[in-house]
């Protein structure tokens, strides 16, 4: 029986963080939730999407670089290293979302750092969300699209030590991308065992309330399909995940909190219940995607790419072949 790989992680669910509050108070906040998770033992942390400043992308700005306030030109930086001089000192790692910007290109990032404080891995969000016009007809902007480039580093993997553990096998994507199964795919296919990823996600969906006749999505779906985008990506690529929120009402739009971590089974192992700073912990043995990768999901044994050209050629769905009886 092989020794089991047992990593403690956390998501660190954030609260709302008002488009007032300076970096070093979002900064503050996170060092505690990393104190806490050292006095539990934790040995990596998840931090949520665009962490260090209210999700910007919300509001208008008809010349791009007055959006610049809301980019780190840097990382570390000063206002953010008290976390990496957080994860020297508790000898923990943690994964950070935020905005990036890369002399005249911005993305939106993700970063993992190792207890050291050296940046092992970093991703750009490929999926993202929204329009990059000012939209008159909502209520609350999403300019996902005019702020940040569509990532160019793919989706990563990185086996690298975490905790007591030699090695892990560790990639991330960002909010909207959990709801594409490409996505999982290609970090499963590189033998992912721990998928981190953040999210900032309104809990009324803004686009259905305009799109003439767009089914409404209710409140509660909204979270359903949060979580069945995760549960079901863990699943289907033998990989835990550890999805965190910001939650709360940030300029008056409220993000849903439920931050969750799932299990090579896809199993719900814990779970956020408020819309603050919260933290929720889990043991992983990462042995538990043996069984899938061996089984199910033996991407050697069973896929059969040659009849997946559409995923390749295709961008949008055509219109199928029309049935004509004789
Ligand atoms: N937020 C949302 C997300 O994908 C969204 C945007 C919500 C798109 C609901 C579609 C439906 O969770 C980000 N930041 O991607």
């Amino acid at each position: 029986m092989p020794m089991s790989r047992i990593l403690t992680v956390a998501a660190a669910q954030l609260g709302p963080i008002q488009a007032a509050e300076p970096r070093t108070s979002a900064v503050a906040r996170m060092v505690r939730l990393m104190e806490r998770a050292h006095r539990r033992g934790v040995e990596l942390v998840v931090f949520p999407e665009l962490a260090l400043t209210t999700f910007f992308p919300r509001h208008y700005h008809e010349d791009i670089a007055e959006a610049d306030l809301w980019f780190e030109p840097s990382m570390p930086s000063i206002e953010t290293a008290p976390l990496f001089d957080a994860a020297r000192r508790f000898g923990i790692g943690f994964h950070l979302g935020y905005a990036e910007r890369a002399g005249t290109r911005r993305f939106n990032t993700a970063i993992l750092v190792a207890p050291s404080g050296e940046i092992v891995l970093k991703y750009r969000k490929v999926h993202l969300p929204g329009h990059a016009e000012f939209d008159p007809a909502r209520r609350v902007q999403h300019l996902e699209k005019r702020y940040f480039e569509v990532g160019d580093l793919g989706f990563p993997v990185i086996e690298a030590p975490m905790g007591t553990l030699d090695g892990i096998n560790m990639g991330m994507m960002i909010c909207n991308d959990r709801r594409w199964p490409e996505a999982w795919r290609v970090l499963g296919l590189q033998s992912v065992e721990l998928v981190m990823l953040g999210y900032n996600t309104p809990t009324t969906n803004q686009d259905a309330a305009t799109q003439a006749g767009a089914a409404f999505e209710a409140p509660h779906l909204r979270v359903f399909h949060s979580h069945l985008s995760v549960q079901a990506g863990a699943y289907q690529n033998a990989t835990f995940a550890v999805a965190t929120a910001k939650t709360g009402i940030e300029d008056g739009c409220e993000l849903f909190g439920h931050s969750i971590i799932v299990n090579p089974q896809g199993e719900i192992v814990a779970q956020a219940t408020g819309r603050g700073d919260e933290l929720i912990t889990a043991d992983c043995d990462l042995d538990q995607c043996r069984l899938g990768r061996t089984s199910i999901f033996d991407f050697a044994r069973h896929r059969r790419p040659e009849a997946y050209e559409r995923i390749i050629d295709q961008v949008g769905a055509i219109s199928p072949p029309r049935f004509i009886p004789r």
